[in-house]
């Protein structure tokens, strides 16, 4: 399949994996990348030199293009915008904020910006600033989002803008890729599917957490704190609430969280930690590799187009 997306990053698929806090490290971003679509290394919170380190071990595990996707709530991400030039990193995501103060540099030097857009205004700010390409990402995501629904989003960002539109938010199968294709998205990003990849580091725990969740068993911790965050519903996500509905400080919310994410993820604390996930968790019953993933999803997409196009 070619759209404009596998043009602009030299991908055989136009699918990207999300630019996930302690997830997308570099097994998972060479993985991906090695089976057709784009990984990325998700810089988070990291300090600088260990995204290089993160860069340097994906690049002997692929020599197919991945990038990297810098959190711009990061105290780090100067450090981090520079050290994607000087590593020669291809594509650049960036999430939860504006991107602008990194453009010039990035373009300069021939990366392609893709910006995390949750709404139209944010789309065209971004174009006009010279993104290439804007993911659209629905509220139905994963960690911190924002209000509008893919649905919704997708199809008024592709009015908005000339570049291309690449869906994200509930999307984990064929059916959910054919559909952002039908709303004028050129390609998708993919989160919590690619959490239960063979090739994702992330503990058994919290795998199992996604394989078991049903449909409503996500929760939206810090609304009140402007940080809306999704994730599977536990003990945490219910102090979190009730501490919230309490009227608790931002100093005592965050006590909650210290480091949560992590517990999750590589300690498979799944009682206490932060289980980010998206609402489509309930429809992914097991583990895949990239590979199977990626060819899943586009021979059931090509099969669904087929058939409506008859
Ligand atoms: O960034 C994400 N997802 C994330 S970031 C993250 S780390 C974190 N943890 C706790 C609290 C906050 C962050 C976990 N998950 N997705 C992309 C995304 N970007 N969603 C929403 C946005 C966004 C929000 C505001 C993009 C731009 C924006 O603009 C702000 C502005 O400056 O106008």
């Amino acid at each position: 399949m070619k759209t404009r997306l596998t043009e602009l990053l030299k991908t055989e698929y136009p699918i990207i994996q999300g630019g996930m806090a302690w997830v997308a490290e570099y097994h998972l971003a060479a993985a991906v990348s090695n089976a057709g679509g784009l990984g990325l290394i998700g810089a988070a919170s990291a300090p600088a030199e260990i995204v290089r380190e993160q860069i340097r071990e994906a690049k002997k595990l692929t020599d197919r293009p991945f990038g990297v996707n810098v959190m711009l709530m990061n105290p780090n991400s100067d450090a981090v915008a520079e050290i994607i030039v000087e590593e020669g990193v291809p594509v650049v995501t960036t999430g939860a904020g504006n991107p602008g103060k990194y453009m010039k540099l990035w373009k300069e030097h021939g990366v392609t910006v893709i910006p995390v857009v949750a709404s139209v205004a944010m789309a065209r700010m971004m174009e006009k600033s010279g993104a290439d390409a804007v993911v659209a990402e629905g509220t139905e995501s994963g960690g911190h989002i924002g209000q509008q629904t893919t649905m919704a989003l997708v199809p008024q960002v592709v009015d908005a803008v000339e570049i291309p539109v690449i869906a994200a938010g509930g999307i984990a199968d064929g059916r959910g890729f054919a559909a952002a294709l039908m709303l004028g998205a050129e390609g998708v990003q993919m989160g919590t599917r690619f959490v239960t990849a063979k090739e994702s580091i992330v503990h058994e725990n919290y795998k199992e957490k996604i394989y078991k969740a049903k449909d409503i068993d996500s929760a939206v911790t810090g609304r009140s704190t402007g940080h809306p965050v999704r994730c599977i519903r536990n003990k945490m996500t219910k102090e979190y609430l009730r501490m919230e509905s309490e009227g608790a400080t931002l100093e005592e919310l965050e006590q909650l969280t210290l480091g949560s994410l992590r517990n999750a993820v590589i300690d498979g604390d799944v009682v206490n930690g932060t289980i980010m996930a998206g609402q489509i968790a309930g429809l992914i019953k097991e583990g895949a590799s990239c590979q199977e993933i990626l060819e899943e999803i586009m021979g059931d997409a090509e099969q669904l187009l087929k058939k409506y196009a008859e």
